[in-house]
């Protein structure tokens, strides 16, 4: 019989996993990954080594049991307006479907995001026959909050080409802005009430200090790199992503669900690998945090691995930060 799994340990080993977003549907934990590739091409800073065609549902009944793969839920050959990378997805349920929402290149290999539907939470999901219209760059994560409002947060500098949208349209050969200037943040959509388009132009999220001055471009300890995700507890909105060249996972804090947000620290120090990408998702009373790297590859930057550790909050409603190599 496969065996439970452990704390800071890969959920399963039998495939390279990653960027996992965690739900609670149906009373268990269903955990949607990207599925790496087993390939030995080189890498570089536009990502091409995360080369990934399909996507695995995993779920887990609770944390005493053992994690199991629901198989193909998706493949890029079923995608009608993809052309490659099927990276960071995640999902939601409303309307008594479940959603996969994905980025992948258009055939102009432009990132854009997708969306595909099942009755199941395990798929198999049928994607839409095209992107969601106005939809850019990588790293979807849908939040839909107590009063039935969905929200879809994205974006990711670099191989993400969120720099490529400053100006509301696609420009190939921009830059990011100076390190002195404001950093770019993550992007906010509100979904209409199907899940299949945005009800307005996704709109640039505000991080700044305690003081209240924006977060610069050239702060990587703090700024926005990718890999969003949006929680709430007691409350207040948690937004937390990666630093990506400082290889954090980090958060900042709102009372509104698009913000602006007031960076607060650390949730994750640097796991083994160069991307670091999580979610956080409430369990049966406690919290997780799902996380990857790349211990099962020894370091191989795009063959990582999913894990969990539990995150807890202070009284004043900080988290706690997770070391991952320590119990
Ligand atoms: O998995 C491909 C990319 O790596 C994701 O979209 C990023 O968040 C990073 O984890």
């Amino acid at each position: 019989m496969d065996k439970p799994i452990q704390p800071k340990q890969p959920l399963v080993t039998h495939i390279y996993t990653a960027d996992p977003s965690a739900h609670v549907f149906e009373g268990k934990i269903y955990i949607y990954p990207s599925h790496d590739l087993d390939h030995d091409a080189p890498s570089n800073d536009n990502g091409d080594q995360y080369a990934m065609e399909d996507y695995h549902v995993l779920s887990l009944d609770n944390f005493n049991s053992p994690c199991v793969d629901h198989g193909e839920a998706l493949h890029l050959r079923n995608i009608p307006w993809a052309s490659q990378q099927l990276w960071a997805p995640d999902a939601a349920y409303k309307n008594n479907k479940y959603y996969l929402f994905f980025p992948a290149r258009d055939k102009d290999l432009i990132f854009r995001i997708g969306v595909a539907t099942s009755s199941s939470p395990s798929g198999p999901f049928t994607p839409e026959e095209s992107y969601i219209p106005g939809s850019f760059s990588i790293d979807p994560a849908v939040f839909v909050d107590e009063d039935g409002k969905s929200y879809m947060y994205f974006g990711g500098l670099w191989g993400g080409q969120l720099e490529k949208w400053q100006t509301g349209s696609f420009v190939p050969d921009a830059e990011g802005p100076a390190l002195t200037a404001p950093a770019l943040g993550p992007r906010v959509a509100e979904l209409s009430d199907d899940m299949l388009t945005f009800k307005d132009t996704p709109q640039e999220i505000s991080i700044i200090d305690k003081e209240g001055n924006p977060i610069l471009a050239g702060d990587e300890d703090r700024r926005y790199f990718e890999g969003p995700w949006v929680h709430k507890y007691k409350d207040t909105y948690y937004l937390s992503y990666s630093t990506g060249t400082t290889h954090c996972l980090v958060y900042a804090t709102s009372k509104n669900p698009q913000g602006p947000f007031v960076f607060q620290g650390t949730i994750l120090t640097p796991v083994i690998g160069w991307t670091t990408h999580h979610s956080i998702v409430e369990f049966e009373n406690k919290w997780y945090l799902f996380y990857h790297d790349c211990s099962l590859s020894n370091g191989v930057n795009h063959k990582r691995s999913v894990k969990y550790a539990e995150l807890f909050y202070n009284e004043d409603g900080t988290i706690q930060t997770i070391d991952p190599y320590k119990d």
